[in-house]
């Protein structure tokens, strides 16, 4: 009896042991903290991974710019020392307009329309990445786009003066072309920056406004649905190509599962992260015709320069997106 005890706690230690050998440990940076569905999504993209890689491929989840800051993270994940990363995609405009492209503003407004820019830039996309060295594995849009700000703004004008929280060079050019004074700051000293009266208005999701309690600073937001900026996860091409064929199977499945999942939230959580800024004394309001002309005339100057950085594939990209 004693003897059949000790045989069989052996053979755990040895499956136990041959386990611990095939397992592959990934970092995984992201800049947005837990409550925000992105992250959420993250969360259960790194059990999927767990499950259907058969414990195989372990992710190690660092959120809120706690490893890499949002600027960061692409080089990290290209240089390795992250395997897999999240990216705001329009963060890196200046490297490359493809990056712009979902930055634009009023080119493309609600998640429908999104979802086809993303198809339209999708290969171009995985074209680019993989030249740095990495793969594209999905990518999800963040609720539309409007203004917090205490100040009344019926139209372009009223934004003059503003000091206004850029996250991107898209936001900061919009400042430049209304006359606010464009400070950048990434979402996670977003609060910092209120409280110390850096910023007083800025453009983004309701989701950012819930996540870095907006409304202890700000009381309107104004719902100019501009434009559904993507995050994308990428995978350093090296990483992928030393994981075992299962594995990266498991790896692309659970991104695919991802991606779907991560639009509908995105969907669903906007609404909840709406009534929460109500709560909280927030007033969303309606923008006015002259507000969204003024906006979408700086959009349309924004295309067209765009269109001239970007050359023949940008003028692809959007004949795709237009003929869908
Ligand atoms: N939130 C991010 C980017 C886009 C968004 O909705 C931010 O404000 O930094």
């Amino acid at each position: 009896m004693h003897k059949k005890i000790s045989l069989l706690a052996g053979s755990i230690v040895l499956a136990f042991s041959a386990g611990a050998q095939a397992q592959t440990k990934w970092d995984l940076p992201s800049a947005y903290p837990a409550s925000n569905f992105h992250v959420e999504n993250l969360t259960s993209f790194i059990k999927d991974v767990d499950s259907l890689s058969e414990g195989k491929l372990k992710i190690t989840l660092h959120n809120n710019a706690s490893l890499y800051k949002a600027p960061e993270i692409k080089r990290a994940v290209q240089g390795n020392q992250a395997q897999i990363g999240e990216i705001l995609l329009t963060n890196f405009a200046n490297e490359d307009p493809i990056y712009e492209l979902d930055g634009l503003p009023f080119l493309a407004t609600g998640y429908d329309a999104s979802f086809k820019l993303y198809q339209a830039q999708k290969p171009f996309l995985e074209k680019k990445l993989n030249s740095h060295g990495m793969t594209l594995l999905y990518a999800v849009a963040w609720p539309p786009q409007g203004i917090f700000a205490n100040k009344d703004i019926k139209q372009i004008s009223d934004m003059k003066g503003l000091k206004w929280r850029a996250y991107s060079p898209v936001t900061a050019k919009i400042a430049e072309l209304v006359g606010a004074q464009p400070v950048t700051v990434q979402q996670a000293e977003l609060a910092q920056a209120m409280a110390t009266g850096v910023i007083d208005s800025y453009m983004s999701s309701a989701s950012t406004g819930y996540d870095t309690k907006t409304y202890e600073y700000i009381k309107k937001f104004y719902d100019t649905q501009a434009w559904l900026p993507k995050n994308a996860v990428i995978v350093n091409k090296k990483a992928f190509d030393a994981l075992d064929p299962a594995t990266q199977a498991a790896l692309k499945k659970a991104g695919a599962q991802a991606e779907e999942r991560g639009w509908k939230l995105s969907q669903e959580k906007n609404k909840w992260y709406q009534e929460e800024l109500a709560k909280n004394g927030m007033e969303t309001v309606k923008p006015t015709v002259e507000l969204k002309e003024g906006l979408s005339v700086i959009g349309k100057r924004m295309l067209d320069d765009w269109l001239k950085k970007a050359g023949a594939d940008g003028q692809a990209m959007i004949d795709a997106y237009k003929k869908q």
